[in-house]
């Protein structure tokens, strides 16, 4: 068995003595079952190649952009819009008679001039010649760096639009270097969906047997949604809104008036979930549609929540259906997969929800970390978070929700919520450092040259990857898979989704491809050398 103190030994080691101070409390073995604390949602050391984005990528690219009937305007210079076009792969489709502008990308493009003379009479242009091409339900302005930095009044270009042509339009002020990363950019995005979307349009009651669902932190990426939604559906669930794959302007206002909040992806809109909760009295609960047996768990969670005897026999029916027509399947891809390694360092959330499905076909994960991840999201939590605690509500104006507005609308009886709170995952979560293996290796904010090492002595057969990182660890000769997009593939939620990841997980390992490259530690030589006085071996 490999020490992994030695590994994560020789990261550190070529480092300079304030970096590697720094680096160390955002690296640890996990050696017993202890959870061990670590650094996390901090500023990067400059000049280090990090894998993170910006706020204006969480905010525009992340939470608002998924959301199909809007025109969403990106006020900076092309490359901002440019490069948020299309590549996360957030699908969607126009529900009946609506529309759907997530192919275009929306910028009004500031030149030299605008930097100079300002650009609100440039964007108030773009609002409006968006009202006259495309008549969108709402629309919202993202701001990129420059926008703050010469001080472009966005949020009143937005006011004046919105009584000129008479809808929503959401002004954004998610400049790039806002915060340390994309997280700060999910808090600006939760904070105007609460403040100015969610609860706006009331819709009826549902009736007794009807059991409606928001699902939160779900971004359809490759199709991921549908199939999660399918299953919902087969069982007998109602979706109201998706937040904010797949969903339209007013499933969002209407959202308010669902039974309960399924979380996904905490990381990215725990806030939303908090602050429903404290408005208008609706719970949410912790979920994960990634592998056979979380999705199983989840789908349990839900029917135990409403606690109704037909519900929990659909439900049970639905799963050995389900996986019925999988396992077989599954249980080839787990035979060529078997005994192999992953490694999993993905945004906030997915280095956590891989671990499982990656165990179903026979596969430990022996390093994982976030980009941006919180420590809740590390460490787990089972209390109600304190949402004013977070890092990055620094330079982000709060949103207060008033109590005595509180509007509850529980399906069950106060007393019975109260009971399962201790038995569901409701307000709680697991993290990802609670569930991992010991000799297990988890680091925060991993940078390529840190990847590299790891990589190099770990040798794992799979690697979850961003975009930056792929065809670094490719040219090293492993299989790495882009985990943010899935490549060109998906979904993966749900059963039908395990498929899919593992035969592209099957096929990935035993593609001849690797047999062709030549990994470094093959044909580089081992230098010998003295550094400051000391012998090395680099
Ligand atoms: Fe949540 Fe996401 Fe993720 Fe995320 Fe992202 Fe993404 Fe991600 Mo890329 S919302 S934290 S900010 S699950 S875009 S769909 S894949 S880094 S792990
Ligand atoms: C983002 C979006 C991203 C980027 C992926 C990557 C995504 O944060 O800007 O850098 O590999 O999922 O598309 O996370």
């Amino acid at each position: 068995m490999k020490d992994m103190n030695k590994v994560v030994d020789k990261m550190l080691d070529a480092y300079p003595a304030k970096v590697m101070k720094n680096r160390k409390e955002h690296i640890l073995v996990k050696d017993s079952d202890d959870i061990p604390k670590i650094g996390a949602n901090t500023r990067t050391i400059p000049g280090i190649i990090t894998n993170r984005g910006c706020c204006y990528a969480g905010c525009k690219g992340v939470v608002i952009g998924p959301i199909v009937d809007m025109v969403h305007i990106v006020h900076g210079p092309v490359g901002c819009s440019y490069y948020a076009w299309g590549t996360r792969r957030n699908k969607g489709k126009a529900k009946d008679g609506g529309k759907n502008f997530l192919s275009y990308a929306f910028t009004t493009d500031m030149q030299e001039s605008d930097i100079v003379f300002g650009g609100d009479k440039k964007l108030a242009q773009a609002i409006k010649e968006a009202v006259e091409t495309f008549n969108p339900k709402a629309i919202s302005v993202s701001a990129t760096c420059p926008v703050g930095l010469i001080g472009d009044d966005i949020q009143k270009v937005a006011k004046d639009a919105e009584k000129e042509y008479g809808i929503p339009v959401l002004a954004f002020s998610c400049e790039g270097y806002k915060g340390v990363s994309q997280s700060a950019g999910h808090h600006i995005a939760n904070n105007k969906l609460m403040k100015d979307v969610i609860g706006t349009i009331d819709i009826p009651k549902p009736k007794e047997k009807e059991f409606t669902l928001n699902i939160l932190g779900e971004y359809n990426i490759g199709g991921d949604e549908w199939e999660i939604s399918r299953v919902l559906n087969k069982i007998g669930y109602k979706v109201v809104a998706c937040m904010t794959g797949n969903s339209e302007y007013e499933d969002i206002a209407k959202s308010h008036n669902a039974d309960l909040n399924l979380v996904q992806c905490h990381r990215s809109i725990n806030y939303i979930a908090e602050m429903i909760e404290i408005k208008y009295g609706m719970p949410w609960m912790k979920v994960n549609f990634i592998g056979m047996e979380n999705m199983s768990n989840t789908l349990r969670n839900i029917a135990k929540y409403f606690g109704d005897e037909d519900l929990i026999k659909r439900t049970e029916a639905v799963i050995s259906e389900e996986i019925s027509e999988i396992e077989d399947e599954m249980a080839y891809y787990k035979e060529m997969c078997e005994g192999k390694t992953a490694m999993l360092y993905v945004g906030g959330s997915r280095a956590h929800h891989y671990q499982g499905l990656l165990g179903e076909i026979g596969m430990d994960t022996i390093l994982a970390g976030y980009e941006f991840g919180h420590r809740d999201d590390y460490e787990g939590r089972d209390v109600i978070p304190d949402i004013k605690l977070d890092a990055d509500t620094r330079n982000i104006e709060e949103i207060t929700v008033e109590k005595d507005e509180q509007k509850y609308r529980l399906r069950i009886p106060v007393n019975r919520l109260e009971e399962l709170k201790k038995e569901l995952p409701l307000n709680q979560y697991k993290g990802l450092i609670t569930d991992m293996k010991t000799n297990t290796v988890v680091i925060d904010d991993l940078n390529h040259y840190e990847t590299e090492i790891a990589v190099k002595a770990l040798k794992p057969s799979f690697f979850g990857s961003g975009i930056k990182d792929k065809y670094m660890i490719q040219k090293m000769g492993i299989y790495s898979k882009q985990m943010h997009s899935y490549d060109y593939s998906g979904p993966y939620a749900g059963y039908k989704g395990a498929v899919n990841f593992a035969r592209d997980t099957a096929a990935g390992i035993h593609t001849p491809a690797w047999s062709y490259t030549i990994p470094p530690w093959k044909k580089e030589p081992m230098i010998t050398g003295k550094v400051e006085g000391v012998e090395k071996v680099c």
